[in-house]
């Protein structure tokens, strides 16, 4: 039968289960990700398993978020993750060389290969022709202990580019029609598979691009073809070997076929405060410019930077914006000096970052009170920058160094130009040297674990109760992002210290839910959370559903989840359920007290459930949708409680 490139990679991977749309299926995961933001707890949760060494072909520890190092929190913990990794059996990838999406493209990526990352945007891999999926750091803690990583099977929406880029136009104007068109709703479950002719003429860290920002979309992930130009780029890398041809096959059936005309699109951003508000940038009107970031993992490629550069050269950036240049990785950096493009970026007043996420997860670099700040990242949600109250527009390359000119947004079109057409390198800079390899490590089990004090110990969770008795702590509305759940930002150094952490629980919507929630808990009664649709959306973080479970919360009610948190909660304790009548979210408020007896028989029988509501006097019912896998779990008060370890 004619495969998808989807269902090639998922059925040489396939541990149990079968490729049914909507079924659970366990597969093999060949390479884990991960990075210091989420590595701390995933390692912690890792260690309490007590598997001598980790039990894939892969294993990379990343460290790219914390490393502004504003005290002794962060350098501890990448202190603790160097020495994990050398006990371990993991590379280690040291801050200062690059995102971890952006060097595992360029370093250990593999074509038909599975990757599971702890953070959203693992999803980048699919450039390669790679199966490349975000999710919380105990299901990566569990991948690389060697069990299967457990996912719905998706349904697979085929996305055909046509025809050519034009000039000023590029990869981020794709994925943001693929915004526009997609929204950031209502995709969970599904994986977008790219093919046609425009496809075959965008190179992998274009190809990288589209694929990162899928995941704003909400799809398990984004995978391309493995061709000619996955074997030009492997090339470049001094990869050849890694190269095979994946296709999909001519007659291969997709759930959906959407097609985008590559000539016919424009100049796009994403208005505040969400990655689908989309809008055609010279149509936004006169708006003057405050700062202008370039890079994070979506976009600080060698050609995103060159192109900048080339568009910059001799001119110097605007008296009022304030211009910030990250790159992706110690190799694009390498590239940018040794050809003379950065002397061209700090003869135009770029502010140079190190090649770390930095302004993209707001620990530095907050734009103005009310500024207007334009980026290359892939998210605007409110307050993520820094600032409550910044204007975050998302923008290409081209249409950001325009602002950097001119001080003002402005199509890159209008500026008189000729377009900078640069290639990719037919040999990239290679340069390991800050990437320490296990191998290096001579006797792995005598090395002594690193603990700073901000290292704590995995919180610990009580077998789900057999009824709930508990009150709404915080009733919130849809896309709720975890962001909003828990901010990263300056906060993300308590990542290791739960306690801490959790005072910071939806402090972006709601300064008082800790206090409430302590409350309801203290009174030995349990927390719910109340959300509309998408809840959950953005990053893969499960402090997300490790700080709620912290406080005492059992169940969130939505009227719909996002995949990696869904998950997230389910591995924490924390049932997830779905309104089956959506109008009842309108009659529950805040303070109201509920009731579910019996919960724990109803899951465990996978009976239908129903809700009281005990301050209105209403009984409703709500969805909860899980596999027995998922019901063992959440039984036991989450997936660290189950013994789910095989016996070596
Ligand atoms: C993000 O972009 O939001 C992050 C920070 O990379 C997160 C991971 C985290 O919260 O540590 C993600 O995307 O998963
Ligand atoms: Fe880092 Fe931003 Fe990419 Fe997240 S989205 S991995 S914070 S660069």
């Amino acid at each position: 039968m004619a495969k998808t490139i989807t269902e090639k990679i998922i059925a040489s991977h396939i541990l149990s289960g079968r490729f049914i749309p909507g079924f659970e299926i366990g597969i093999g995961i060949d390479q884990t990700l991960t990075q210091d933001a989420t590595g701390t707890m995933a390692y912690l949760q890792f260690e309490s398993m007590n598997i001598p060494r980790v039990r894939t072909e892969l294993s990379v520890s990343y460290i790219d978020h914390n490393t502004i190092q504003a005290g002794f929190e962060n350098a501890d913990d990448h202190r603790y993750l160097q020495s994990i990794a050398q006990k371990f059996g993991i590379y280690l990838s040291r801050a200062g060389n690059g995102i971890s999406h952006q060097v595992h493209l360029e370093r250990f990526g593999k074509p038909g290969k599975t990757l599971l990352g702890a953070d959203s945007h693992t999803p980048m891999g699919g450039a390669l022709g790679m199966l490349a999926i975000g999710a919380g750091g105990l299901d990566v803690a569990l991948a690389m202990a060697g069990k299967p990583f457990y996912l719905t099977t998706p349904g697979v929406i085929r996305i055909n580019l046509h025809g050519k880029l034009p000039p000023w136009i590029s990869a981020k104007d794709v994925v943001l029609k693929v915004l526009e068109l997609f929204t950031t709703k209502g995709n969970v479950g599904n994986i977008f598979e790219y093919g046609g002719d425009g496809t075959a003429t965008l190179t992998v860290p274009e190809r990288a691009t589209i694929a990162n920002m899928g995941a704003e979309c909400g799809v398990t992930t984004s995978v391309f073809p493995s061709d000619e130009m996955t074997r030009l780029f492997l090339k470049a890398q001094q990869r050849d070997e890694d190269w095979q041809e994946i296709l999909a096959d001519p007659e291969a059936e997709y759930g959906r076929t959407v097609n985008i005309h590559l000539p016919d699109l424009v100049p796009l951003t994403a208005k505040p405060h969400s990655p689908d508000h989309i809008f055609p940038v010279r149509d936004l009107g006169d708006i003057e410019v405050n700062q202008v970031c370039i890079g994070s993992c979506t976009n600080s490629s060698y050609k995103d930077l060159v192109t900048v550069a080339r568009i910059l050269k001799g001119r110097v950036v605007h008296p009022g914006v304030s211009f910030i240049i990250a790159p992706g990785s110690r190799q694009v950096l390498e590239h940018l000096a040794g050809e003379g493009s950065l002397t061209d970026l700090i003869h135009s007043g770029a502010r140079l970052m190190e090649n770390a996420c930095g302004f993209c997860i707001g620990n530095s670099q907050s734009p103005p009170s009310g500024g207007v700040s334009l980026r290359t990242s892939n998210r605007n949600f409110l307050g993520r920058s820094g600032t409550v109250d910044a204007q975050v527009y998302i923008v290409s390359p081209e249409t950001a160094a325009a602002a950097v000119i001119t001080g003002r947004f402005t199509d890159p079109r209008d500026l008189g130009m000729d377009y900078p057409d640069v290639r990719m390198p037919a040999q990239f800079c290679i340069d390991d040297s800050l990437m320490i390899k296990p191998d290096d490590v001579s006797e792995p089990s005598s090395v002594e674990i690193y603990r700073g004090p901000n290292i704590g110990t995995p919180p610990k969770n009580d077998p789900f109760p057999d009824k709930i008795d508990g009150v709404v702590g915080i009733k919130v509305g849809d896309k709720v992002t975890t962001d909003d759940i828990v901010p990263a930002g300056v906060r993300m150094k308590y990542r290791s210290n739960i306690a801490k952490y959790a005072k910071y629980l939806f402090t972006t919507l709601d300064h008082h839910f800790h206090k409430r929630a302590k409350k309801i808990k203290d009174g030995g009664r349990h927390n719910i959370i109340v959300a509309g649709s998408s809840y959950g959306q953005g990053s893969s973080r499960e402090h997300a559903a490790i700080c709620p479970m912290f406080l005492g919360v059992k169940v969130v009610m939505a009227k719909s989840f996002e995949r990696i948190h869904s998950a997230n909660l389910i591995n924490f304790g924390i049932i997830p359920l779905t309104f089956t009548d959506e109008e009842d979210y309108d009659r529950i408020a805040q303070g109201d007290t509920i009731e579910i007896p019996d919960i724990r028989k109803i899951i465990r029988e996978n009976r239908k459930m129903y809700v009281r509501n005990i301050s209105r006097e209403t009984t409703f019912e709500v969805i909860y949708n899980l596999s027995e896998r998922q019901r063992t779990i959440l039984l036991a008060g989450g997936a660290i409680n189950l013994s789910m370890l095989p016996a070596s």
